[in-house]
This record gives C-alpha cells, structure tokens and sequence, in this order.
C-alpha cells in the first residue's frame, strides 16, 4: 500500500487543567470572528473578536510640511551626514509621534457562561482538534459526565457552544456579556435572547465609529428558560446549544458606520438557526477540512500519547517529540484559516486575537515585517485564496497611499510606510524610524508569488495595477548616490536595525530597499508581459527596466558578511532581531546555493546575527538555515522557538522568543507572526522550489533541509510548489521512497535532491 495513504494519528492539542492566562486559552476563529476559550469548569470565559472592531475612524493623518523636510534630510544623508539628518528633523518636531495617529484593534467582549456547582469537578481534559477547528472542555461532576463543544463556524458565521451531559435534566446554567469597556455598552434582552451592544474605543479614551452588536440565543432540549436583567437562565436542560452572532457597522475602510449591526446579527442568527446543532458543526467542520486537509506532514507515530502541550514543550529539546513538530505545523496553518478568509481583514499583529484595549503595538500592522510573514505560509502550505485579504488591503492602501506619495514626495503612484491599521493609514508614524516608504512595495511581492504558484490570471489581473502603483512611486523616488553612481531610497533605513556607532538608522542605502524593489519591478515587468500590458504601459515599463539596471548590487564586505548597508558597516557582534539584508535568501531567491559566494557571505551573516531573537526573528532564521540546505541548523532555532515561556512582556530590553501555553508565538509579549514564519520555515525544509534551471524549468527541491531528527520517517502531502504543482513525499532514513507531483506544466519541472542532506557546507 502506498505509504502516503495511511492514515495518520489525530492532531490534538490537550491540556488537563483550564486556562488561567490568556496564552494558556485556546483561540477559535473563522477569519472574521474570533475567540479565546478558557475552560473553566465552573465559568466558562469566551473571549470574542471581530475583526472589523477598530478604534478610531476612516481617516488621513497627513503632515503637510513633511515634503520639505524629506528633501533637506535626503539632501543631509546624501552628503554624509545622517545624524545631522536625524538631528535636524527632530528639531522640526512634526507630526509623526508614537502612536499619534494610528489606531488599535479592539476586543469586542467576553461571554460567560456560570455552571452552578461545577467547582469540584474530576477527570479534566480540555482539547483543540486540528482536524476539525473544535475546542472541546470534558469533566465528571460527581458521576456526571459533562462535555462542551465550542466553535467558531466557517460554514454558517456565528460562534456555537454545545453543552451536554450524561444524565437528562443536568444541564442549569447562566450565560452574560463581560466587556472591557468601562461605560457606554449595553446589554438587551428579550423572551429567549440576550444582547450586547458597544461601539469601538481609541488609547485615550475617546469613542471610535465602529459600533457592534452581540446576540445569543439558545437551542434547549428539556428544562426551562428564561431572561432576566440581562442575564440569560437555563434550567435543568438535557442539552443546550447557545449560539451566538456578532457584527458591526463597519462596511468598508472608508465607512464604518453606515451597517446596521442590530439587523445583521440578527440575519447571521435568523440563517444559523435553519441548522439543527448536528448540521452547525457538520457544516463547519466540513469546510474547514475543506482547507485544512489539503497538506498534511506526518512523522511517525506519536511517542507520548495524551502529553499536554506544556509537557511536550517543556520536554521537547530531550524528547525530540515529532508529534508536537505536527502539531506546530498544522497550528500555523489553523491560525490562518482561522484568521484570514476571503473578504475578512488581514490577520494582525495578533491575528484576530486580542483581549485588551491598550495592546502591545495596538495589535495593528507593522509592515516591514510582521504583515509579509503572516502570509508565508499561505502559498506553500496549499492555503493560497487566504490571501485574498492581503489583496484587498493593498488595494485600499493603493487609494490611501497615492496621496501619501503625493504629499510627501511628489510622486505617482502609492506607498505606505512601516505602518498600516484598519484605516489603512501609509503615512510615516512612529517618528523617525516610520521613514521606510518600502512597505507596500514588499507587500505586493506576495501578489506576484500568489500568481507563481497559482497561474490565477483574474487575480493577476486584479493585482497588477496596485503593483504597478508601488512600482511608479519607486521609479519617481529612486535617487542617484553620488558615492556609488547607483539608485538608492533615501532617507530609508534597513528595518530596524541602526549602524554600530551611529544615533539614526536612516542612511544612503540599505541593501533590503534594493533588494525589494529589484523583486518588485521584476514583477511588474513579467506580469505586463502575462497580461499584454507591456504595449499600454511601455514607458512605464522601460522605465523600470532601466532603473532596475541601476540598483545597489548586493555586496560583500570585510569579514565577507553580505553588507546590510551599501557602506560596509555591518558589525559582527550585531545580533539585532531583524536579518532585513537576508531578505534575498528568503523570502526572495535572490541568493541561491548557485550564486556560491553571495550564499556564502549571507551564511557568514546569519551565523553572527545568531539563533536567538524575538519570536518572529526565530521564524525567519529557520526558514533561513532551510534555504542554506541545513536542515539541522534549521532545527536547532525551532528548539529556540519551542521553548516554553510565561513571559507576557519583554523584560528590558531582552528580545527572546518561545512559545506560550497555547502554542502561540512568543515575541514577547504574543505576536502571531513566528507562528507563521516558523510554519512557512517547515514547508522550506520540505520542499522548496524558487529556482529556475538554465532552461527555465522549476527546480523542485525535495527534503531539501530535513532535519535529522525527523528523518527516520515521515509523509507530507500537498505542499504547493512554484508552476502550480502539489507535491506528495514519503520518505525513510532521510530518502525519498515515494513521491508524487501533479498539477502544472508536467515537462515544467526537474526534481532534485532526493538525498538526505542536512549539512552542506
Ligand atoms: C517591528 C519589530 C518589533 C515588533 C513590532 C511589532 O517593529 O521590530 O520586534 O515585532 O514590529
């Protein structure tokens, strides 16, 4: 039998106590509505989002004066003077302060649900099955048997909790809305409802325009209910299923007021209830696997059977436990189902999870990283449409952006800068080190891969012309350095890094800027061509062509490090977080293992900037050491990243990644972000297929970084690979025994590396 049909082991996460901390509850999400589930026996804690819930309003947080001062800083850094640069703008003191005019995302309030008498309870298990977006909490009361379904549905779009028991008439309870609000919210009832309604909130305090509305309504078998001062109350009932709608006013990013909320939960309640509480979660747990099944890694047999997840981290650098490395992969890949769906927001800093009016980093989009790594998995993990959100925000920050470029640089087309929110903000925040007009720019970069691996020619479509806005700015922006003769981006600066010595991180090149837009124009000039637009926009088109020409190369420099900087001040004690310059290896493939010496000089960086870093840092080093063909290196920073941490905050200044409770990604404090990096990292130890041969065929890199810990064996199915192929592999002691690729141009492709290899030097 081929051994890719086998079935595998169940993806569980298990726990044998309730979450007391928020990184120990287990998240819920549809793309658009989310939650955290704490378990308690006695209370249940359902903490909900939706991910439309923005303080603040639509607006445009322009500073006008910026465009004068942008040119007398480029002018100073030009010259040689970077912190005279920085010097003299601070002392313009213009607008561009510490979160001054961004906005947070919201939480949108607790549901609780009281169970009278449950405080003793024994034989405590709470799970969250992977296969099936089902968190389930079961516990004995005595000789009662009590288990609770909770999930957030993909299929209908209401959150569902089902409660039942063992003994008929067992089931009494009291269900309310908690809120973080301090006034201004309301509760409502009616015979058998009870409703919530809020509004949105900013940091200081002030209402937002987003209002939202709250609706649970319960399906009961047996026993009585009834309402009372905004308290649902359920007696003796032999099972009940509450159901819950919640939704906003928000309609887009220019309008967040115009949606009756009221009438819309009500609608989304109206349509769930046609479902009896089997066909809710049929219907859910159909289309979720619908996504979830396509890519499956398997490494063997679970050593530890019904091991919590705190055990298994806590254990994992003796244990080398394969089934918790499933359990991460598939979790990436949940949290983006869960947080990213066609028509909903981009998962933020913290996907669609957050509790707290006043989040780290407002819980928002930071741009020049964070953003770009939460869509690394999507295309080759087999989850490819979840980007469409991404698509549908830049198109906004397309609008939003052409005024920025406009206002601060007399350009054409658009930018954003590090910073983006549900008001699609693009212009610089943050002071100074807001100055990095490439976020946009790298963003579209996933639209051209979206079309590589995909061959989606109405998406191509949809997406050339924000590429080709990002592309015009750039070309309208790019300067001449009078010490190389090259086109740089100034004032930029290489996210977030500043040279050793110096106060600004703004200087006269940084080698991530070229990196980008050498990506950038390439995919503009390759989709013009696909799509016939190279006549229409041939000026443009030349343009680009030419300035491409003329960018920064990428450098080497005197400890034969790749340079950061297009002055060769890269210090070989910086173990700063970010390895921007290393965007070439990965996500870009613009240093391969057939370009030796810059491979060699990037390793040479890597290997200084270390294997430590804040939890996304470790995500991009692991996917890092898989593009250097080390599937051990590799895996040793994902031992990094699988450390267990309580820690909710950084303590100083120390930037140390792990992996809390619930598997979400440590920064400190939680940042969904290595989650994802560290999933895509495991799709690149796999497989990997960003070269070309010299005749233009995809080189299919199999188990091109198999660690050895796994290499016994293991299966993975579905992984997507560039020229529209899905990629099934099995393998034994570190061999290839079996595999299939289907799908793409069948003479397109060459497959290589069929032998175990973790350490090339
Ligand atoms: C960038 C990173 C930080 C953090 C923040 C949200 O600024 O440098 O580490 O992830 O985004």
């Amino acid at each position: 039998m081929s051994l890719l049909l086998i079935a595998a082991a169940a993806l569980l996460m298990e726990y044998d106590t309730p979450a007391v901390s928020w990184n120990e509850a287990l998240p819920l999400g549809n793309g658009r509505i989310g939650a955290m589930v704490f378990s308690a026996p006695s209370m249940e804690k359902i903490q909900c989002n939706e991910d439309t819930i923005w303080a603040g309003h639509p607006n445009y947080a322009g500073e006008l004066r910026m465009k004068e001062c942008l040119k007398e800083i480029q002018k100073r850094i030009l010259a040689g003077d970077p912190d005279g640069a920085l010097k003299w703008f601070q002392s313009q003191k213009l607008q561009t302060s510490k979160n001054g005019n961004s906005f947070a995302y919201n939480p949108a309030g607790n549901l609780m649900i009281k169970f009278d008498g449950h405080s003793t309870p024994s034989d405590y298990r709470r799970t969250l099955s992977l296969n099936d977006a089902v968190q389930t909490t079961t516990y004995k009361i005595g000789d009662v048997a009590y288990i609770r379904e909770i999930f957030t549905s993909l299929a209908d779009d209401v959150y569902v909790v089902r409660l039942r028991s063992s003994k008929p008439g067992s089931l009494s309870l009291t269900a309310f809305f908690e809120s973080p609000y301090v006034d201004g919210c309301g509760g409502g009832m009616g015979v058998d409802e009870i409703s919530y309604s809020c509004r949105s909130m900013d940091q200081f305090g002030k209402w937002g325009g987003v209002r939202f509305h709250h609706l649970l309504k319960p399906i009961v078998k047996g026993g009585k209910l009834h309402t009372d001062n905004s308290l649902m109350i359920i007696e003796k009932a032999d099972e009940v299923t509450l159901v819950m709608a919640l939704a906003t006013s928000y309609k887009n990013w220019t309008d967040c007021s115009s949606i009756d909320e009221k009438a819309k939960a009500r609608a989304q309640m109206d349509a769930a209830l046609k479902f009896t509480p089997d066909e809710l979660r049929d219907r859910h747990v159909r289309a979720y696997r619908a996504q979830f099944d396509r890519c499956r890694l398997d490494l063997g047999a679970d050593r530890y059977p019904g091991r919590t997840i705190p055990e298994r981290l806590r254990t994992f650098r003796e244990t080398k436990d394969t089934h918790l490395a499933e359990l991460y992969f598939a979790f990436g890949r949940y949290l983006l189902i869960a947080s990213s769906q066609p028509g909903t927001q981009p998962p933020t800093l913290q996907g669609i999870w957050n509790e707290s009016l006043f989040p780290p980093w407002q819980s928002s989009y930071t741009i020049n990283i964070n953003l770009e790594m939460n869509y690394w998995p999507a295309e080759t993990t087999n989850l490819g449409e979840l980007t469409e959100p991404l698509l549908k925000a830049l198109e906004e920050c397309a609008v939003s952006g052409a005024k920025t470029a406009k206002d601060y640089y007399g350009a054409r087309g658009w930018c954003s800068h590090h910073h983006m929110d549900g008001w699609r903000i693009t212009v610089p925040v943050h002071g100074p080190h807001g100055v990095w007009p490439l976020g946009g720019a790298w963003l579209c970069t996933h639209l051209w891969e979206h079309w590589l691996f995909t061959h989606d020619r109405e998406f191509l479509k949809r997406a050339f012309p924000v590429m080709k806005g990002a592309a015009e700015f750039l070309c309208d922006v790019l300067v001449t350095d009078p010490a190389t003769g090259n086109l740089t981006i100034t004032p930029s600066y290489s996210p977030e890094n500043t040279p050793k010595g110096r106060r600004t991180k703004w200087v006269s090149g940084a080698s991530s800027d070229a990196q980008i837009v050498r990506d950038l124009f390439t995919a503009v000039v390759e989709s013009a061509k696909i799509l016939g637009a190279d006549k229409t926009d041939s000026a443009l088109l030349a343009d680009i062509i030419a300035k491409r020409a003329k960018l920064e190369p990428l450098r080497i420099g005197k400890w034969g490090q790749l340079q950061e900087w297009t002055e060769d001040l890269d210090d070989p004690e910086d173990h700063h977080r970010h390895v921007s310059h290393l965007y070439a290896v990965y996500p870009s493939n613009q240093i391969t293992a057939e370009t030796p010496e810059l491979f060699a000089a990037a390793k040479k960086s890597l290997i200084r900037r270390g294997d430590v870093a804040t939890g996304w840092g470790m995500g991009w080093r692991v996917a890092l050491w898989a593009r250097f063909l080390d599937g051990d290196h590799a895996y040793g920073v994902l031992e990094n990243q699988l450390e267990l941490t309580h820690t909710v905050i950084r303590v100083r200044d120390r930037y140390r990644g792990g992996t809390y409770p619930n598997l979400f990604d440590a920064h400190p404090p939680f940042q969904i972000d290595g989650n994802f990096g560290c999933c895509a990292a495991y799709a690149e130890m796999l497989l990997q297929s960003h070269e070309r041969t010299p005749d233009g065929k995809v080189l299919l890199r199999l188990l091109p970084a198999l660690p050895s810990a796994w290499a016994r064996e293991g299966r993975v199915t579905g992984l997507r690979a560039r020229g529209g192929y899905t990629v099934d592999l099995a393998w034994k002691d570190g061999k290839v025994v079996e595999k299939r690729i289907i799908g793409g141009d069948p003479n397109g492709y060459v497959a290589k590396g069929v032998i175990f290899s973790c350490d090339i030097q």
